[in-house]
């Protein structure tokens, strides 16, 4: 006999229980693309206390369409080593080129960083920052389905000591910073600089040199980097998404000790 009462209830305490544990975190990730599930699972791994907020109803942001939804993706000899390390199946098909499933790489990194302990809540849109004493610490949050409907509902807070924008191309959180406060970015102009169109060999290398601080608290991966520095789009090419996320763990981590 099943009672639905008891599954209602299981779902409701165990999220509460999930969610109020995330209330004050040590990391706030936005975005669970491949460079932010990334940072969340190198973050966790260290036993950092780790959130993340999807906005979809499924993680992975632009990986599960390879390119053009030809689902396969392609990686370097580095981005093949945290592959490795996630036990996600890559094959060579040129040296210096591996080709991995775009389905198996999306479950294996999402799998391995809820394993680590990071805690992930889809259909989350972070809508704004906490800014305290000219620092970014932490994010505003509403239901996707309040900001897709429109409805004038108020959103909640989470605290955290980092906020890391990982939304990819559109760099929500920082834009939304640099709306409200008229912040003063860590870029040349102070301001977001913005994507240029493809040029995967220049934009895999300055991912990895735009993954930083753009704003006390506030650090940028992934294509959001990119976007916020002003350097260029690298297409199905993730090699650079995937050290991005495992570079801005480590600046971050260090910070939080
Ligand atoms: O776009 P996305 O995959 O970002 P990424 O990690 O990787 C970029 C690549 O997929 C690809 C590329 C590499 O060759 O160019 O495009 O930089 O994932 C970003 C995730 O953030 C979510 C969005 O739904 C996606 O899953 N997102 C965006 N804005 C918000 C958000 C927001 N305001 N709140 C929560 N999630």
């Amino acid at each position: 006999m099943i009672d639905e009462k008891i599954v209602t209830q299981a779902i409701l305490e165990s999220y509460t229980k999930k969610l109020l544990s995330a209330l004050e975190v040590d990391v706030a990730v936005c975005g669970a693309g491949p460079s932010g599930l990334v940072a969340a699972y190198y973050l966790a791994k260290k036993r950092l206390k780790v959130a993340v907020f999807e906005r979809k109803l499924s993680v992975g942001g632009g990986m599960w369409g390879g390119g053009m939804m030809f689902n396969e993706i392609v990686v370097q000899d580095e981005g093949k080593e945290i592959l490795d390390e996630f036990g996600i199946s890559t094959k060579q098909y040129k040296k210096g080129y591996h080709v991995v499933d775009a389905v198996e790489c999306v479950s294996g990194l999402t799998f391995k960083a809820m394993k680590a302990g990071a805690k992930i809540f889809n259909l989350v849109s972070v809508e704004d920052v906490v800014v305290r004493k000219n620092r970014v610490s932490g994010v505003v949050i509403n239901w996707t389905a309040v900001e897709m409907a429109s409805l004038h509902v108020d959103p909640m807070t989470i605290f955290s000591k980092f906020v890391i924008d990982s939304t990819g191309h559109p760099v929500e959180v920082v834009k939304v910073l640099q709306r409200k406060m008229n912040a003063q970015l860590f870029t040349s102009s102070g301001k977001i600089e913005g994507e240029k169109s493809m040029w995967a060999n220049v934009a895999e290398t300055t991912t990895l040199e735009n993954t930083k601080e753009v704003f006390p608290g506030l650090y940028v991966a992934g294509m959001s980097a990119n976007a916020t520095f002003g350097s260029y789009r690298m297409g199905p090419i993730f090699g650079g998404m995937l050290l991005s996320g495992r570079k801005v763990a480590d600046l971050v981590a260090k910070r939080c000790k």
